[in-house]
């Protein structure tokens, strides 16, 4: 151990802004509100505020799914929540999730809105909505609960412990990237089993269990997060990868992940989704134009 990881606790734990870490500027140890900010909102019945991280992924990818599916009383606006710059600590943000992460619903299709957080808790409110994703049967309902929440007690070893601490953490701690390289092995495994016998995680239909456990752990079978896929030699879930790239292909998943993207490829990034149509060539080419103006800060005089 160097100097550097020997830490002894002191009696009272203090808040020490200057901690490092890629999130540094946005951590902190109470929760509310810390500036006035109204929320946007558009014509459609369900208004999402959230950002293409796995976690919003989720939710996009059930929005597509049910349009894909027919479900009109699905349309949507999504509209970005930049997490980097604090926009989950505007008021009207804390009003709709008081835990200031996204993503976050509001149903506006009834009388009275109806707030939503925490990815897992949207795909079953949706679910049961539109009655579709999530089977009835009991016995497979308690299945694709199971690993909804399996999902969603797991991926804080995955993001949280793995990638914090083997990408993010000012300093490389073996003792943390081994506990959780090793956790989150295990659970792939644990995943790569599973899949070995069933096409999708509750059986032969694709269910909201596969679109929340696929943007955390298909893509770190497909090496896309951390950069970490060689160190936890993910192409051994060879299981786990052939799930991955079948639901990689389903157009609603194509396009869900491209919503609040902004991150990678221009095409690949739609910044705020209102219509069907954002997704064509020419709402892209309209992003990249103004990708490439210069910002007003830097504006040559
Ligand atoms: N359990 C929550 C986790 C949501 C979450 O961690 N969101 C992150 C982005 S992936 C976030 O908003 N972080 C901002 C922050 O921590 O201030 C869910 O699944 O909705």
């Amino acid at each position: 151990m160097t100097e550097s990881t020997i830490y002894t606790p002191p009696t009272v734990w203090t808040w020490n802004k200057a901690n490092g870490g890629r999130f540094a500027n946005i951590n902190r140890p109470i929760a509310g509100a810390t500036q006035e900010q109204d929320l946007p909102r558009g014509h459609h019945p369900l208004q999402l505020y959230s950002l293409a991280t796995p976690n919003g992924v989720k939710v996009t990818i059930m929005l597509e799914e049910l349009l894909e599916a027919g479900h009109t009383g699905a349309e949507y606006d999504a509209w970005l929540i930049r997490i980097n710059e604090g926009q989950q600590f505007g008021s009207g943000f804390v009003s709709i999730n008081p835990n200031s992460k996204i993503p976050a619903l509001l149903d506006c299709s009834g009388a009275k809105s109806v707030r939503v957080f925490e990815s897992g808790s949207i795909l079953m409110y949706l679910a049961e909505k539109f009655g579709v994703f999530l089977p009835t049967e009991p016995a497979q309902r308690a299945e694709c609960l199971s690993w909804l929440f399996w999902q969603m007690g797991s991926a804080p070893y995955l993001g949280g412990g793995f990638g914090h601490f083997y990408a993010y953490a000012p300093i490389k701690i073996e003792y943390a990237i081994d506990r959780f390289a090793m956790e989150v092995k295990r659970q792939m495994d644990v995943l790569n089993q599973h899949l070995a016998k069933h096409r999708y995680m509750t059986g032969d239909d694709y269910t909201i269990a596969d679109m929340a456990i696929w943007p955390w752990y298909g893509g770190m079978a497909k090496g896309q997060l951390y950069e970490g896929g060689e160190f936890l030699q993910v192409q051994e879930y060879t299981h786990v990868i052939r799930w991955a790239d079948e639901i990689a292909q389903r157009p609603a998943v194509r396009r869900g992940r491209m919503v609040n993207r902004v991150m990678g490829p221009l095409n690949t990034q739609l910044h705020e989704r209102h219509d069907a149509g954002d997704f064509d060539t020419q709402t892209q080419d309209k992003l990249q134009a103004a990708a490439e103006a210069p910002a007003p800060g830097n504006a040559q005089p």
